[in-house]
């Protein structure tokens, strides 16, 4: 489901049929705020994966709330949320499930695609997903906000669902699918550029629609007269041309993003078309940044494009890779602060959907070396989920398996 078209074609038949497209892709600039930015891992450093459950049906998302519970909630594509309690026992209930919601679909790049518990769920049980439906044939992304029981933490009630926005989507693909949440408390939402190949309608360079964008909303404020949520007035495009919801836009299929919980700098993985993969690094002042497709797939033009440019400067990503080596849908992953692997701290840690591998990337002046940590199994590298002490984790697509990055020798 991740990938796409080109997963679909390039990769692997009839495997990749029962697989999930999600990523679809195919393949800015920023600056760290960390002084000095640490090194690379030592190369005498091993790392592998710690298992924690297993038996999950295409699992891509994986998040934690705040509440001490010490649970990792598993966002299943098929429409459900498991929950792995604190013993590493898996609950046999879900916690959530939105197969029954009208018109739910999934498949390919669709499904129950993203998670992400409010920074206050400990008070409040209030979370937020993003899925697909079908109503009357047109397909939709849907953010919706759930809330859990009083009674039992272990279950949310599909009928507490209340819809913060739909966006129609023209194709079956590149539907993005992560949330997250900012220091401020705003909700960021990655959307992708509504599919096909190449963005056909030129949806990442038109700011009147939200499609190739990251949006930022407020959802704790009473709602806007005619929304469910408030528009931030510092956005970029409030008061002038544009929706007022986009904090970025120029972007192809941003499956996977995340804020570094130190800095507060946002890292995304922007899937490519068919030659270059990218991460983008933006500092919280960068609102309103042009992150370039389909002007240009990673640091390169698309020669392809037919798109015209909106407003004048384009910012680069820090780094991008080809395909050379299997590799071709990049996962965006985490900013390390946990403390069982010392040699992580404060490193960037992403990975590959495609070819299973998983690396640090380290900044020296204004260069970025990646660094190769392990490799997983092919096609089933869907997330690289963090729980609240910081460490990572990693949802296997395919195989079903929830793990723990693992460092040989430590803890
Ligand atoms: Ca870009």
């Amino acid at each position: 489901m991740l990938v796409s078209w080109r997963w679909t074609r390039v990769c692997c038949g009839s495997f990749a049929a029962a697989a999930l497209l999600l990523i679809s892709g195919c393949g800015g600039s920023g600056s760290g705020v960390i002084t000095p930015p640490p090194p690379p891992p030592p190369s005498t450093a091993q790392f592998d994966l710690v298992q924690v459950a297993n038996g999950f049906s295409a699992p891509l998302d994986l998040q934690q709330p705040a509440d001490s519970s010490g649970r990792l909630f598993v966002v299943e594509q098929g429409g459900h949320i498991q929950i792995i309690q604190s013993n590493g026992t898996r609950a046999s209930t879900p916690f959530l499930d939105v197969t029954g919601r009208g018109g739910f679909t999934s498949g390919g790049e669709t499904g129950l695609l993203g998670l992400v518990f409010h920074p206050q769920y400990a008070q409040n049980r209030r979370f937020f997903v993003n899925y697909t439906r079908n109503i009357g044939g047109q397909l939709q992304s849907v953010i919706a906000e759930f809330t859990a029981s009083p009674m039992n933490t272990d279950f949310a009630d599909p009928a507490t669902e209340k819809i913060l926005m739909t966006v129609d989507q023209p194709f079956a693909n590149h539907k993005g699918g992560g949330l997250a949440f900012d220091k401020a408390g705003y909700l960021y939402i990655a959307f992708g550029d509504g599919g096909s190949g190449g963005d056909p309608q030129c949806n990442g360079q038109n700011i009147n629609v939200l499609l190739g964008k990251i949006l930022r909303i407020d959802v704790d404020s009473p709602p806007a007269a005619g929304l469910n949520y408030v528009i931030p007035p510092s956005n970029p495009f409030v008061n002038q041309t544009g929706r007022g919801e986009i904090w970025l836009y120029g972007l192809r299929n941003p499956f996977r993003f995340s804020f570094d919980s130190a800095s507060g700098n946002l890292w995304i993985g922007d899937v490519g078309q068919a030659l270059y993969e990218e991460v983008d690094l933006l500092t919280p002042k960068q609102g309103g940044a042009n992150l370039g497709w389909n002007l240009r797939e990673g640091t390169h033009a698309y020669p392809a494009t037919t798109c015209s440019q909106t407003g004048s400067a384009l910012t680069d990503p820090i780094f991008d890779y080809d395909h050379s080596n299997g590799d071709a849908s990049v996962i965006g992953g985490h900013v390390y602060h946990g403390q069982k692997i010392p040699v992580l701290a404060g490193i960037y840690v992403f990975g590959d959907f495609i070819s299973g591998r998983v690396w640090s990337l380290t900044q020296s002046g204004q260069s970025w070396t990646r660094t190769l940590l392990l490799t997983t199994a092919g096609n089933d590298l869907a997330a690289i989920g963090q729980d609240q002490a910081g460490e990572l984790y990693v949802a296997r697509y395919s195989s079903g398996v929830i793990e723990r990055l693992h460092q040989v020798g430590q803890p």
